[in-house]
Formats: structure tokens, sequence, C-alpha cells
């Protein structure tokens, strides 16, 4: 495995997160001993942990600051829509409540109560929430900072984890600044606001606070976008290919990038499909393959948000008919997805030949040496590369007809 640390230094570095060296050695003395039938049942658990890894965020704050609100908003989902968090102007939630993603079930938005009410005064929440089960959390503020967020983000701060500030109801702070005074500057309002939120952090020991302002009505607008880029940053790599897969399609940049984590997971597929290639029982190996195709393609799409309920959501949220979105939906892998698909697939018959060399470059010197890993591996990454591009264009199409707007390309 000489190469492997060179190769480490490529754009494609991020799928060692997939297979460490270590993992990769343990494969190949399995192999060595075992054969195959040692090693596919380990390659298939790699493929599994991967959708098993559960990532859980909090949402804590005071009363009413709208923390059920958010967490609605970050599943792209409005608070009359089936399963969506309740929302009210009383006191509503009253116990943890988890809030699993639509379509990725691994992570999990906590809807915490909120803190400093009769029910749950500050001393008894901090007890009764178990902060330590949390990997990071959310706190929601509005309109003061008050004793209790000092509380929330010295705790926090205690237990070593970390904490990103939000202050929602941006668009009802600025409608009210604007009946009151004659002149309005949107832009001075906000420094205003955030300036306000870090410099109470400061002064409660923060030292460098991240501070986000957003309302649930303009998900565009504002933070949102800088909030979700921040924390798939701060994540761990697992998990953040988990928390990427997991955003609503609101930008053709988030498109971009669920297509590049979904590109490590075609690498991943082809290798498990190279290991079962190599089965020597004749018709088993296709077998395996179109399983691992169909498994792969219905995987992404939904991971693109292009299966029936992401695009029926996506069209609530931008208020159009879900036809329209439909209609941009276009190519070999729409509706249901059979084993004809390699007929379908317009690519399918250049596939083995074309690609050799592009593998080489990256990835099949590892497995190809461990394996022998042939056509099998080959057909399969391009396919799955293909169905991957394909996918990821309609996903850019139906971001495009949804918001109608190019300014979001991240070119
Ligand atoms: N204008 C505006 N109103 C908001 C926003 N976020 C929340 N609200 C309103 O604030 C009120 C409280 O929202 P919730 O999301 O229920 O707040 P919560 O923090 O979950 O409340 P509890 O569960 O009782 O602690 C509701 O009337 C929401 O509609 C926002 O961004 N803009
Ligand atoms: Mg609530």
């Amino acid at each position: 495995m000489g190469g492997a640390s060179s190769r480490d230094q490529s754009a494609e570095a991020s799928n060692t997160s997939l297979f460490s060296e270590d993992e990769l050695k343990n494969l190949k003395s399995n192999f060595e001993s075992g054969g195959v039938e040692k090693v596919t049942p380990l390659i298939q658990k790699k493929v599994n942990d991967l959708d098993n890894i559960e990532l859980n965020i909090a949402v804590t704050g005071e009363a009413g600051t709208g923390k059920s609100s958010f967490i609605n908003a970050m599943r792209g989902l409005q608070s009359e829509d089936k399963g969506a968090a309740k929302v009210d102007n009383k006191e509503t939630t009253v116990e943890p409540t988890e809030y699993k993603h639509p379509s990725l079930p691994n992570v999990i938005l906590w809807d915490l109560p909120g803190i400093g009410t009769v029910k749950f005064p500050a001393n008894k929440y901090l007890k009764e929430m178990k902060f330590k089960k949390y990997d990071f959390f959310i706190i929601i503020s509005h309109p003061r900072f008050t004793e209790n967020d000092v509380k929330l983000a010295q705790e926090i701060k205690r237990l070593g984890k970390k904490f990103y500030f939000v202050r929602p109801k941006i668009d009802s702070d600025l409608d009210a600044v604007k009946r009151e005074r004659r002149e309005f500057k949107e832009e001075e309002e906000l420094e205003n606001i955030r300036s306000y939120c870090i410099t109470s952090l400061q002064e409660a020991g923060i030292s460098s606070p991240q501070v986000f302002l957003i309302s649930k009505f303009d998900r565009h607008l504002y933070d949102f976008d800088r909030l979700s880029k921040v924390l798939e940053d701060d994540l761990p790599s697992l998990k953040r290919s988990v928390y990427i897969l997991a955003l609503p399609n609101l930008t053709l940049e988030i498109v971009e990038k669920k297509k590049k984590e979904l590109k490590k997971r075609v690498w991943m597929l082809a290798s498990l499909s190279g290991v079962l290639g190599a089965v020597p029982v004749p018709g088993v190996s296709l077998g395996c393959d179109i399983g691992i195709l169909i498994g792969g393609i219905v995987h992404f799409r939904k991971c693109l948000g292009l299966d029936d309920a992401s695009l029926r959501r996506l069209a609530k949220k931008a208020g159009k008919p879900v036809e329209e979105l439909k209609a941009v939906v276009k190519g070999p892998m729409v509706g249901e997805i059979t084993p004809d698909i390699i007929n379908r697939l317009a690519w399918g018959a250049t596939a083995v030949v074309v690609s050799g060399f592009e593998l080489v470059l990256d990835h099949v010197p590892v497995v190809g040496s461990i394996f022998g890993a042939g056509s099998s591996f080959l057909m399969i990454y391009k396919l799955l590369s293909g169905a991957l591009d394909d996918l990821t264009e309609n996903a850019r199409r139906v971001v495009k007809a949804a918001f109608g707007t190019d300014e979001n390309d991240p070119k």
C-alpha cells in the first residue's frame, strides 16, 4: 500500500474517512486468510454503519422563543404540515421530543421545553434535560438576552460542547422598527441586533460566540444558510455527511454538496460489488450488482429530494403545485426503479470500457490489489456515477423551478 499516502492527499482523500488505513489492512488480511466470504460481511457492515450514525442536535432556550418553529424550518416543514412540531403562543413543548428528518432518520433534532417556566425553573431544567447525550446545541433567544440564556451557555461550555446562538423572528422585529421609525435601514438594524447578542454572550464569558439571525418565514434570507454551513463544517466527517444529506434542497449549493457526499458512496458501493462480483458462482454476481445498482439509485434519489414525498414538501414550501416541479424531472430514473434500469440507462453499454483510467487514478489500486476486482467494480462505478450526475441535474432543475432563481448558484 505504498502509494496510499500520496493518494490520500488527492481531492478524493475523503474516501479515507470511509475506510481508514487500518480498516483496509484488516480487510486485506481477512481476505488473505478467509477469502471473499470473510471480507464481504465487513464491507456490508461498513455500508450499513454509514446510515446508522446518529446526530443529536438539542434545540433549547426560553419558552416561546421559537424552538419548535426553528426545528420545522430546518426540516423544510411548515407548522401545519403532517409530522411538524407543534407551535403556539402558549407554553407548548413540555418534554424533549425527537424529530427525525423526513428522509434520513439519522439526524435527530430534539425539541426541548423552555427553560425558566414554573414547570421548569433553571436548575431543575439543567438536571432533567440530560445535556450530555446531545452532540451539539442551538440556543434560541428572543427578544432579550436573559439570565437563563447565560445559564444554558455556561452549562454547555462546561460540558465541553459547542452551541450556536440563534435569534429568530427577525421578520417581525424589522416590521416593528419599520413602523416605529421614519428612517429605516435594514442592514443597520440587523447589525444592531447581531452586536447586541454577541456582546451579551461575551459578557457571559463566551469568548467567540457564533450568532445567527433568522426568520422561519424567510429561510432564504438573513443567516439561515450561513448557519447550515457552519454546522456542517464543525461536525466530524461522517456525521457531516449525514447532516449534509439531510438538508432540504433549498439552494443549488446544497445540491452540489449532496452530490459530493454521494460520490463517496458510489465508490463504496462499487467496491462492495467488486467483492460480491468475485463470487465464483455463475449468475450470482449479476444479481448482486443489480441489487447494488437499484439500491444505490433509490438511495441517491431520496437524498437528492427527488422522491415523491420530498418533491411534495418542497412544492409546498415554494408555494407551487407539485406538478410544476415534477415536470422538470426527466430521464430514465423517474418512476419505479426495476432491474430494467440497466437498459434504460443510455450510458450503460459503454460503461465498462471507458473509465479504467479515471478509476485507476484514485481508487482501484487499493481495492483492485485486495480483491482483484474486475469488470463488476468498473461497471457499477460507472453506472452509479452516471446515475448520480443525472439525478443531480434533475435536483438542480427542481430547485430552480421551485425558487425560480440562479442567485444561489455556486458556479
Ligand atoms: N414572525 C415570526 N414568528 C415566529 C418565528 N418563530 C416563531 N414564531 C412564533 O413564536 C411563537 C412561539 O413559537 P414556538 O415555535 O411554539 O416556540 P417554542 O420556543 O417552541 O415554545 P415552547 O415550546 O412553548 O417553549 C409562535 O406564535 C410562532 O409562530 C419567526 O421566525 N418569525
Ligand atoms: Mg416548542
